[in-house]
């Protein structure tokens, strides 16, 4: 079977009928940036589809524009995915049982791209004029009630809401959370993938603390005592890059795309600000300048925040930021040692040379499809069509010998985690296409 034809089995077999789980076994419902990566591949199969899965997703979006990292589907056994709909005790106006905290908004990236892929099929549907004032509602929950540090960038409260959980970056914060114990919750991951490969209990405890609390506020983000807030790198690209699509979404609507690109503008400036010794670094809220050893920097005197000194994947993922000043540097650093960028497989999610490296744990170290996407597009952008064409040729050959794995070992390119990944094809098909 041709890998297209591969990929394409992959998101049918995912398919629930209005959107597609990111993993039949491990992740058995909507994920909010899944179907963003997914409506990127599926438009190549069907652009109709492809809007219809982000207009799903849409569907959970709260009164307050948030919209939630997990929709869930009362298809599913309540208890099939731990945290699941009763922990969280969330519904929407419309009735849609979700999650209370996001995911890096990719959104109106895929939703400008969808549109792309058929504009004569996405004019006949009003998928534009549908879409836009949602993402709107999305961008603007995100930069007036997120940003907790009040220098003009996203915070994430959560480590899931980075979607890189387990990431080295979240370490020094997440010390500082006790856990919930381990008795008061059962974790359901590890049924389907090795432990290995997984967060630790140590992890989750943290994690359930963490969401409980913020349930417990009501999900209020003026109300809740965050101990957990960062400003990240990747999510805080995604919101750049998502607002020039705006632009684009705006002017093909025939409305005026300027406050769109102001905004890109204020926050690629914000951005700059995590920049330091080549890569872009997590600025821990919570931590002051005392208490944090061996930070990578910190912030101007008086302003909150510390900049982490683990160097991860969400460092490089700016690349994608349209006329980004610092990409000469960034290259530079993904090339380099720490990253391996043509060297290993993929992009590995963390230094290759620091302290916390772990080959084939979650994202502390292994390398990720959607993430290897993200760098093939900052690359093309960027006109190091060579190196692109390189990333995209191991990304291909990778999909194919570990049957569309969820993320792989950098060094010798060995299946991670689960398998008949649903963005794992995604990106694939967009990449063949
Ligand atoms: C992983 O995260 C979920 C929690 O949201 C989990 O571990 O249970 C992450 O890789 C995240 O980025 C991804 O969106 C999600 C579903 O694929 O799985």
């Amino acid at each position: 079977m041709s890998l297209r034809s591969a990929a394409k089995q992959v998101l049918l077999g995912n398919w629930t009928g209005h959107s597609t789980v990111p993993s039949r076994s491990l992740y058995p419902h909507q994920w909010s940036w899944d179907s963003a990566f997914i409506a990127i591949g599926l438009r190549h199969l069907s652009p109709r589809r492809a809007q219809v899965e982000l207009e799903s997703l849409f569907g959970s979006q709260w009164s307050d524009g948030r919209i939630p990292h997990i929709s869930f589907s009362p298809a599913v056994a309540r208890d099939a995915y731990f945290p699941g709909p009763d922990f969280w005790q969330a519904t929407t106006t419309g009735g849609v049982e979700t999650s209370g905290i996001i995911q890096p908004p990719v959104h109106a990236l895929a939703a400008w791209l969808t549109h792309q892929a058929d504009e004569a099929e996405s004019v006949r549907r009003g998928f534009l004029p549908r879409v836009y004032p949602k993402l709107v509602a999305w961008h603007t929950y995100l930069r007036t009630r997120r940003d907790l540090g009040g220098r003009g960038l996203v915070a994430i409260v959560h480590p899931w809401e980075s979607g890189m959980d387990n990431s080295p970056a979240w370490d020094d914060a997440l010390a500082r959370v006790t856990p919930a114990p381990l008795d008061s919750f059962t974790r359901r991951d590890t049924d389907h993938a090795s432990p290995a490969d997984r967060p630790t209990d140590l992890d989750y405890g943290r994690y359930v603390q963490l969401a409980a609390t913020y349930r417990d506020h009501q999900y209020d983000d003026a109300a809740t005592p965050f101990e957990f807030a960062l400003d990240d790198p990747a999510f805080n690209a995604l919101l750049i890059a998502s607002e020039h699509a705006l632009a684009d979404i705006a002017e093909a609507l025939g409305l005026d795309p300027t406050h769109h690109l102001k905004a890109a503008e204020e926050l690629t400036k914000a951005l700059g600000e995590l920049f330091t010794n080549g890569l872009f670094h997590a600025r821990d809220l919570r931590a002051s300048a005392e208490v944090a050893s061996g930070s990578a920097g910190s912030a101007e005197a008086g302003a909150p925040g510390v900049l982490v000194p683990a160097g991860t994947i969400s460092g490089l993922i700016p690349l994608i930021v349209p006329g980004l000043p610092q990409a000469a540097d960034l290259l530079a650093t993904a090339r380099g040692e720490r990253f391996g960028l043509g060297q290993v497989h993929l992009v590995p999610s963390y230094d290759l040379t620091g302290p916390a490296f772990e080959r084939e744990r979650y994202w502390r170290g292994p390398s990720w499809f959607n993430t290897a996407w993200l760098i093939h597009r900052g690359l093309t952008t960027l006109n190091e069509q060579d190196q692109a064409d390189q990333l995209r040729d191991d990304l291909l050959k990778l999909a194919d010998s570990t049957d569309f794995a969820e993320y792989v070992d950098p060094y010798d390119g060995s299946p991670r985690g689960a398998q008949i990944f649903s963005w794992t094809a995604a990106v694939t098909l967009d990449l063949l296409s």
